[in-house]
């Protein structure tokens, strides 16, 4: 992409309204604009960070061989009746009257809707372990949005529900995506703690929310240290083998959110071990049993022939809110510093002098040459000053910046910058378009 065709609207100053650096970097860098309190517009530069934290989510999900649906964003009131959670949502839930006075809602969450559709699609424990997910806009009136998209009224998440025959298969089905979750997070450079939670309006007595730590983080979270460094389960970690060895390691060490903390337990960890933080609540996994499926009537003819209540759970992901927690774990001063699996672009390619035949030349052939590789280059080609191109470039955050200017190619040489850690090294052209062009590992 041509930055000079692309639509990147940058701002100059620090937005007053926003009061963490995610919130701030997120409306600066041209990520996205407010349209409502909590109701965001997504540009180009958010729009394909959103796509990048989807299709990891997508990927691991489908690994965990959940399969993916697309249920609407409207739902009728009469299904959430039908569950009893009508009334008892109460004012988070958006409740709006169509043309013919029906009473509908913007779905905060899928429960109902994907049980109804299982029970009236699916008659036998055959078709049973089930996984369904989507990716789908939710709407809740929260009482207080704030911080951009961490707390938003409308946000993007991936909502899973598991249906099995029993309590057990139902256990067996929460823990693929407790392991999931773990793969997931870590592959957006996160570290995330699953932590055992309150399982509040959605219900049910099993619970974990996954934590990324960070100081600007709403929940106050308490763990043992060596949670927070366990290394995550490998890309061909087999779900179909022992997920129990696993959450029984990261269940058996400490970790609770303050409403479910235990001071006592707490205290008896050696110090050293003990750590106290805030963190951004990215993830929570529920296992309710039968309370959707018992009001809405989703059985299952089991073995014998007689039918059975099927056991659920369901898994939520922030999708949204993903891309500010991203951005609160990796800045610096001069801006965001994308984990290259969610960059909205591979790499900036940086003209220093567009106008200058050979400049232009030499930028020409790597953004070809890289483009043709399956790079995704964002190239300045614009003739702005170069300090304001610079600092445009860190303050987008992409992992590599290649710069190309007369100087160096005077000599054949390009320079690399390392958005992290800020070093620099010259290369031939031929050595940069070598370097970029392999594809990094998933
Ligand atoms: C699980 C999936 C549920 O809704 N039903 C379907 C269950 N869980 S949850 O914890 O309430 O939400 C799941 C994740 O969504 C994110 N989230 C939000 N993101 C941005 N703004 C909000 N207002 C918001 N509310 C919830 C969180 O990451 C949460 O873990």
């Amino acid at each position: 992409m041509r930055l000079s065709r692309f639509y990147m609207p940058l701002m100059k100053e620090t937005p007053a309204e926003a009061q963490i650096v995610s919130h701030r970097l997120m409306l600066r860098a041209g990520l996205i604009r407010q349209q409502s309190a909590g109701i965001y517009a997504w540009l180009p530069l958010g729009k394909r960070v959103l796509a990048k934290i989807e299709g990891i989510v997508r990927e691991e999900q489908n690994r965990a061989g959940a399969v993916e649906v697309l249920m609407p964003t409207i739902q009728s009131a009469d299904l959430w009746r039908e569950s009893g959670r009508y009334d008892a949502y109460g004012p988070e839930m958006l409740r709006i009257v169509d043309r013919h006075d029906r009473e509908m809602l913007y779905g905060p969450t899928n429960e109902e809707m994907i049980t109804t559709i299982f029970r009236d699609t699916v008659k036998s424990y055959r078709a049973l372990p089930l996984n369904l997910y989507h990716i789908q806009w939710k709407f809740r009136d929260e009482i207080r949005p704030r911080f951009g998209v961490m707390r938003g009224r409308e946000f993007l998440m991936k909502d899973a529900y598991s249906f099995d025959i029993d309590g057990e298969a139902a256990r067996r089905a929460y823990r693929r995506m407790f392991i999931a979750y773990l793969r997931t997070f870590a592959r957006m450079g996160l570290k995330s703690v699953p932590m055992r939670a309150d399982t509040g309006p959605i219900g049910g007595d099993l619970s974990h929310e996954f934590i990324i730590l960070a100081d600007t983080g709403e929940s106050q979270v308490f763990c043992h240290r060596d949670l927070i460094e366990m290394p995550v389960p490998g890309a061909d970690f087999d779900y179909e083998g022992d997920t129990e060895a696993v959450v029984a390691q990261r269940t058996s060490l400490y970790a609770a959110t303050e409403e479910m903390h235990d001071a006592a337990a707490f205290e008896a960890l050696p110090e050293d071990k003990r750590v106290t933080a805030r963190g951004i609540e990215v993830g929570h996994i529920f296992y309710f049993g039968t309370k959707y499926s018992k009001p809405l009537g989703a059985k299952v003819a089991g073995p014998d022939g007689n039918d059975v209540l099927v056991e659920m759970g369901s898994y939520g992901i922030g999708v949204s809110r993903l891309v500010a927690a991203i951005i609160e774990a990796s800045h610096d001063e001069n801006g965001i510093v994308w984990p290259e699996s969610v960059a909205p672009f591979d790499l900036a390619l940086v003209n220093l002098k567009p106008g200058d035949a050979a400049t232009d030349e030499a930028c020409a052939r790597i953004y070809r040459e890289l483009g043709a590789a399956g790079r995704d280059v964002l190239y300045d080609d614009t003739d702005e000053r170069v300090g304001a191109k610079f600092a445009a470039m860190d303050l987008i955050g992409l992992p590599w910046q290649l710069i190309v200017g007369p100087k160096g190619l005077a000599k054949g040489e390009v320079e690399v910058k390392d958005r992290r850690s800020g070093a620099r090294e010259t290369l031939t052209v031929e050595a940069a378009i070598g370097r970029f062009a392999a594809k990094p590992a998933a």
